[in-house]
């Protein structure tokens, strides 16, 4: 059989579970999740490879409205998934009306690829929510394919695969066959540090934080890593340091704990926090954090 190749893009509001299904194809914690929105911020690649396919799945940043910088970067991530797609996953959830974006919304109506519209968390629904959101979604979006899921379930997941390979157009690989992702070791340390912050932190603090690693050092055991969680305001810096350090250590404890996991080695983590003034609207300190 000839090989099959090509990229599968996930797009869809904040929160519906993006991340969620990426890592269930892939089998590896590649994007964070919690249960906020905006948690992913990159395009972040997460390849499956068997004999004789390679599924190049594009995890992205959930469709909002802009207000600054950080966020246009975001949606311009958005933009490119739609731009190099073979086929798309447009994620929604239960109860969802709207995506956020009407020119998105249009793209994908008009789209000329195949596009699989993913119902998700049906695990929280009923039969006959279930109908009539399906039939919804049919009107709405008359090219797509339909498919129930529930991502966090596993339910559907391998049927949805399935079809994505039948779907998939021949092509030699794009990636070398035991690549995983196209991210550097070090963006998965500033995702986890990223995703305890999102889980322990109210309000604005978790969307005013950066966090960047410096150094990383790799021996035979361990891995030493240093980084540093950016701020915007004095303020935060003290909400994020906590009583006697003690929110902090929180956050470096269970990033290890998950980073041991991923690394599959021990993992000795340090961490400091640093203003960095209105860096989500700045373009410099943007690009600098990896956001074009
Ligand atoms: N009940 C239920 N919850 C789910 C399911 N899939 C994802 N979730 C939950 O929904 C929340 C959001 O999941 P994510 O995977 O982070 O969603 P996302 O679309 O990547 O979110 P953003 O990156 O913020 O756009 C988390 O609390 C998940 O555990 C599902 O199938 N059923
Ligand atoms: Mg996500």
């Amino acid at each position: 059989m000839a090989h099959k190749a090509g990229f599968v893009n996930i797009i869809g509001n904040p929160n519906v579970g993006k991340s969620t299904l990426m890592n269930a194809f892939v089998g590896e914690k590649l994007s964070i999740i919690t249960s906020k929105a905006q948690t992913t911020r990159h395009r972040i690649l997460g390849i499956v490879n068997g004999d004789d396919f390679q599924v190049l799945f594009s995890d992205t940043p959930g469709i909002i409205k802009p207000t600054y910088e950080l966020q246009q970067s975001m949606m311009e991530f958005v933009k490119s998934a739609f731009e190099d797609a073979d086929i798309l996953i447009y994620m929604v959830e239960i109860g969802e009306q709207a995506l956020k974006d009407d020119s998105f919304f249009e793209k994908i109506k008009n789209s000329k690829i195949p596009v699989l519209l993913l119902l998700n968390k049906i695990d929280i629904s009923n039969q006959e929510q279930l109908e009539s959101q399906v039939q919804l979604w049919a009107q709405k979006v008359p090219n797509a394919e339909i498919i129930p899921i529930s991502a966090k379930e596993g339910f559907q997941v391998k049927e949805v695969f399935d079809r994505i390979i039948a779907l998939l157009p021949e092509s030699p690989p794009f990636y070398p066959k035991d690549q995983l992702t196209d991210k550097p070791e070090r963006f998965f340390i500033n995702e986890t540090i990223r995703e305890k912050i999102l889980l322990h932190y109210k309000k604005e603090i978790p969307y005013a934080v950066e966090v960047e690693t410096e150094e990383f050092l790799e021996d035979e055991n361990i891995i030493r890593v240093r980084s540093v969680i950016m701020v915007e305001r004095e303020t935060q810096k003290g909400i994020i340091i906590g009583h006697k350090g003690s929110a902090l250590k929180r956050v470096g404890m269970e990033a290890r704990k998950d980073l041991e996991q991923f690394f599959g080695k021990q993992i000795h983590i340090e961490l400091y926090v640093k203003v960095n003034k209105n860096w989500r609207s700045n373009q410099n300190q943007l690009k600098r954090f990896g956001y074009n």
